[in-house]
């Protein structure tokens, strides 16, 4: 099967991917999340209580699966909005997961060539991606609880694919977070404890995915600031951030000019017709209108 890991390493990189790992689709989670879940720091993201024993066991994704195959994907490593209002980097331009899903369907059908059937995703179905990448050796998990490397940091989307292919596997990487807590002491709110985030204090969860029905907790609102969707606090500060500037991100993934200029004031008023084009393409579609102009009312900015 070493040939058909050769061909889908090379297929990813010709197809933009950054970085390719396999590891066995057998590997031991322990009860990290079950923990996580059961202390309730999944906040009100019920369908990770549901998942849980399909996350635990990818056999119960893909009957037969022998290998998983984790890649990396380059998001702005820059904040390009030039007026108030942050945007996490991830989301600046296109839905990833529709940009993705494409590359991901062509190393599908380039496995399939060597007898595989395939499962993919990118952060779109229960596959403990940090864990598996950090298996597949492709870097750590970091004090912020995400996924850095020695060349790129954790600016990156992280994207799975599961076979029934039996592939040569990568031993996992040190963890080379040393004696550093920058992360942990930026968080504005205190959610980052022992690697890893409660949901209940994160602003990404807030901004992101709580319902446009839920209202941030005070606490969490009193250190918001300018986050308007999202939030980068952890990785800004991260050493392993600033050293990888000349990664390649896909122009897809940039911020249009035009949504880099529009101040949140305008962002908040404009008719829900403006809002649907200016956010046509943006992952930010999905949180809704409603959602992120809630959000804007809250920030300790001013909006204009
Ligand atoms: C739910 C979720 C969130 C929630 C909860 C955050 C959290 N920390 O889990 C919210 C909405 C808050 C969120 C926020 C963000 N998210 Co998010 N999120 C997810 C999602 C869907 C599941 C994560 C999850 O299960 N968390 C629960 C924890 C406990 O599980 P876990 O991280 O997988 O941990 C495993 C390992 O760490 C392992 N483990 C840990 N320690 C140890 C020790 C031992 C000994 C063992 C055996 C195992 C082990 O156990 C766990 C289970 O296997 C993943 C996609 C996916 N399917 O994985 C994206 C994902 C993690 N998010 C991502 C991103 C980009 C973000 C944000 C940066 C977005 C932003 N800028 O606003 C923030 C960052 C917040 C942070 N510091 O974590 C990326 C991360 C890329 C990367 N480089 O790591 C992912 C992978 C999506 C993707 N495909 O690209 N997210
Ligand atoms: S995303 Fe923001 S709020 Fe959430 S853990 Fe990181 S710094 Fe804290
Ligand atoms: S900021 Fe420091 S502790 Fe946090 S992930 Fe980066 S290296 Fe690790």
């Amino acid at each position: 099967m070493k040939k058909a890991r050769q061909a889908v390493e090379y297929a990813a990189k010709l197809l933009g991917f950054s970085g390719v790992g396999v590891t066995s689709a057998s590997t031991e989670q322990g009860d990290t999340l079950r923990r996580w879940v059961r202390e309730g720091c999944h906040a009100d993201m019920i369908w990770m209580e549901r998942h849980l024993t399909v996350r635990e066991n990818p056999q119960l994704l893909l009957p037969g699966v022998r290998s998983i195959i984790m890649l990396t994907y380059e998001y702005p490593r820059i904040d390009s909005r030039s007026v108030a209002g942050s945007i996490a980097r991830y989301a600046q331009g296109e839905d990833y997961h529709k940009l993705l899903a494409p590359k991901l369907a062509d190393l599908d059908e380039t496995l399939s060539f060597y007898g595989g059937v395939q499962r993919c995703f990118t952060d779109s179905g229960p596959v403990s991606e940090r864990f598996f990448a950090a298996c597949a050796g492709i870097g750590w998990i970091g004090r912020n609880g995400l996924l850095v490397r020695r060349r790129g940091g954790s600016y990156c989307f992280l994207a799975s694919i599961l076979t029934t292919l039996d592939l040569p596997t990568d031993e996992p990487m040190a963890n080379h977070c040393g004696n550093c807590h920058r992360c942990e002491d930026a968080c504005p709110t205190g959610a980052l404890r022992d690697g890893s985030c409660d949901a209940r204090l994160c602003l990404a969860y807030w901004t992101i995915e709580a319902g446009e029905g839920a209202d941030m907790p005070p606490e969490v609102r009193a250190v918001q600031g300018e986050h308007m969707y999202g939030c980068d606090a952890c990785q800004e500060v991260c050493p392993w951030n600033r050293r990888a500037g000349d990664m390649r991100v896909d122009a897809h993934l940039l911020m249009p000019a035009r949504l880099a200029k529009t101040s949140p004031k305008e962002l908040a008023t404009m008719s829900e017709a403006e809002w649907q084009d200016i956010f046509a393409q943006s992952p930010v579609r999905r949180t809704g209108s409603v959602h992120l102009r809630k959000n804007i009312r809250s920030m300790s900015v001013s909006p204009s």
